[in-house]
């Protein structure tokens, strides 16, 4: 899953701000490399980001999810709110990816009878404060349920279970520890039985292992989201997606080679 953001200030320092044809060129670099999903946001959530009206944040979607799905590109959007997610379903988006797992007021209505899939991520506290003192009994577990009960609402909503995507949300209200021991159980989590997607490109835990600034964290993000992947991850959200390509097919070609 290759990510697109129609925003000047996501913390990877590659937004496009409001040009829709720099949108669409990196969304077609994506898909040239080798990605399968695009998935476009205009709102960031990292911590301190300037909040985008809902009215303003579909003005700048709208058109790329309705040029990407003309193109016949699977295309996801990344938003919190229920009004955004009607105007760009009605556009053709084939996915919601919501950071707030479908809780804000009329979401899980807005998105469950249609044919779109969901993706639930799990988030502890808000965007504005999540990073300040992340605290847990137990991450893997309250992880797990969180999603587990996220997912059975969506259920209880109309979703069949081909249309759910689970996302432990690297980065979310956690700190590294908490990070590492959520990726060290992407197994647990592939046991509720629905696909797990993995974001942890370019973020900070990266740059705390690493001592990398945003721009080079490529090598480091390579590294956790083909670590995901062998843990059963099965979609990828990333910026640089031809590096990733790369390195999960080398690394599936030696999975695949015969032992002798
Ligand atoms: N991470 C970000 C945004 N959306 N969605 C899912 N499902 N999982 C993630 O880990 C995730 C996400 C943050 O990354 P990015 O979009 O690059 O940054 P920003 O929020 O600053 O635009």
């Amino acid at each position: 899953m290759g990510i697109v953001n129609a925003t000047a200030d996501s913390f990877s320092g590659d937004g496009v701000g409001d040009d829709l044809a720099a949108a669409l060129a990196q969304a077609r670099q994506m898909l040239a490399d080798g990605a399968a999903i695009i998935d476009v946001g205009a709102e960031s959530t990292r911590p301190g980001a300037q909040a985008v009206e809902p009215a303003e944040e579909a003005r700048r979607l709208v058109p790329i999810v309705a040029a990407l799905a003309g193109l016949g590109v699977p295309v996801s959007v990344d938003t919190r709110h229920t009004a955004v997610m009607q105007a760009v379903l009605a556009a053709g988006a084939d996915m919601i990816n919501d950071v707030a797992a479908l809780q804000a007021e009329g979401a899980m209505a807005a998105v469950a009878p249609g044919r779109a899939a969901v993706c639930l991520m799990h988030m502890q506290g808000d965007p504005a404060t999540m990073q300040q003192a992340p605290h847990y009994r137990d991450v893997v577990g309250q992880v797990c349920a969180f999603l587990g009960d996220r997912a059975e609402a969506a259920r209880q909503a109309g979703f069949a279970a081909e249309r759910i995507v689970l996302d432990p949300g690297i980065g979310f209200g956690k700190s590294l520890d908490h990070n590492l021991a959520l990726l060290r159980a992407t197994p647990a989590l592939a046991r509720l039985g629905y696909p797990v997607l993995v974001g942890a490109s370019r973020k900070s835990m990266i740059g705390a292992i690493t001592g990398r600034a945003v721009g080079e964290r490529a090598a480091g993000s390579v590294a956790a989201a083909l670590f995901a992947a062998s843990r059963g991850a099965r979609v990828l959200r990333v910026h640089d997606v031809r590096q990733t390509v790369d390195a999960l097919k080398v690394w599936n070609a030696m999975e695949d080679a015969a032992d002798d």
